[in-house]
Order: C-alpha cells, then structure tokens, then sequence
C-alpha cells in the first residue's frame, strides 16, 4: 500500500471542484484516508514549492497557492502516487490529455485545479507538511 498527498488548488475550491477530484479519486478505486480545508502561508507554499525558486513564476505561484483556501487529502492505494498522477494528467494544462482533470478543467498554468505528489518519498514529506505528524 502506498499513499500520496493531493490538494485542490484556490480556484478549483472557488470553483466547486473539490468534489469532482475526490470523485475521480474514489472512482478509480483509491481511498481517501484524510481530508482538511485550510490556507497556506506563504513561507510553507515558499517551502512546497522549493524546487521552482529560481524560476521567473516563482512570486507568481506563492501568491497563487495562498490565495484562499484550499482542500488537502490523503490518498490511499497500490502505487496511489503514479495512479494519481495520472489522473490529474500533465503540468500544463495545453499538454494534460482530456479526460484527465487537468484536460478537463483547466486551460493555463498556474492554474491547473489541483496537486499531486511526484513520488512516494515527497508524498510522506508533503503529508507531514500539511496534516503534521500522525
Ligand atoms: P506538478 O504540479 O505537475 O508537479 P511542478 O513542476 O512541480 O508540476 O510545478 C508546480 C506548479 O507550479 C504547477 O502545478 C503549476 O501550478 C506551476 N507551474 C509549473 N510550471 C509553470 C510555468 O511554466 N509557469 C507558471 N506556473 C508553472
Ligand atoms: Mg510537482
């Protein structure tokens, strides 16, 4: 069993979206074993997001994430990483094929409605940054 961490990002909420991931999730065979509503701060988005601290969208994307709430869940499953991320599809919502969430909802970056975790390793950081310690 393996877990991953997902989040709707602040217009997938604004947009009433957070049942449609979970949907997706849950119909794929996934279990959700823990679920939050909450608000970034900037220093953990500046943290979630250190890999891309070079980049020219970096600000752009701190501020993005912080905007307004957001859902958090952990997502339970036999390689529930790479099965999730083939449900939220590609990074750029030109290139996420339809039929995934991103090809189905989402039309620039930023703004692509949702978060997975890239590997089992960072889901397990991720999960302890934003739900703490079990
Ligand atoms: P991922 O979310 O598919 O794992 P990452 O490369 O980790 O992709 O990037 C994190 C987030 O940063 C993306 O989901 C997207 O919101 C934003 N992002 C990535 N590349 C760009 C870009 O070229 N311009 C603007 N925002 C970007
Ligand atoms: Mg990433």
């Amino acid at each position: 069993m393996e877990r991953t961490f997902v989040m709707v990002k602040p217009e997938g909420v604004q947009r009433g979206l957070i049942g449609e991931v979970l949907r997706r999730i849950e119909q794929k065979g996934l279990r959700i074993t823990r679920l939050a509503m909450g608000r970034i701060e900037p220093a953990v988005a500046a943290e979630h997001y250190a890999h891309l601290k070079d980049k020219p969208f970096f600000g752009e994307l701190v501020e993005y994430i912080t905007s307004g709430p957001v859902a958090m869940a952990v997502v339970e499953g036999p390689n529930a990483v790479r099965h999730v991320r083939n449900l939220i599809g590609a990074t750029n919502p030109l290139e996420a094929a339809p039929g995934t969430i991103r090809g189905d909802f989402a039309v620039e970056l930023p703004y692509n409605i949702v978060h997975a975790s890239d590997s089992p390793e960072t889901a397990e950081i991720e999960i302890k940054r934003f739900f703490g310690a079990e």
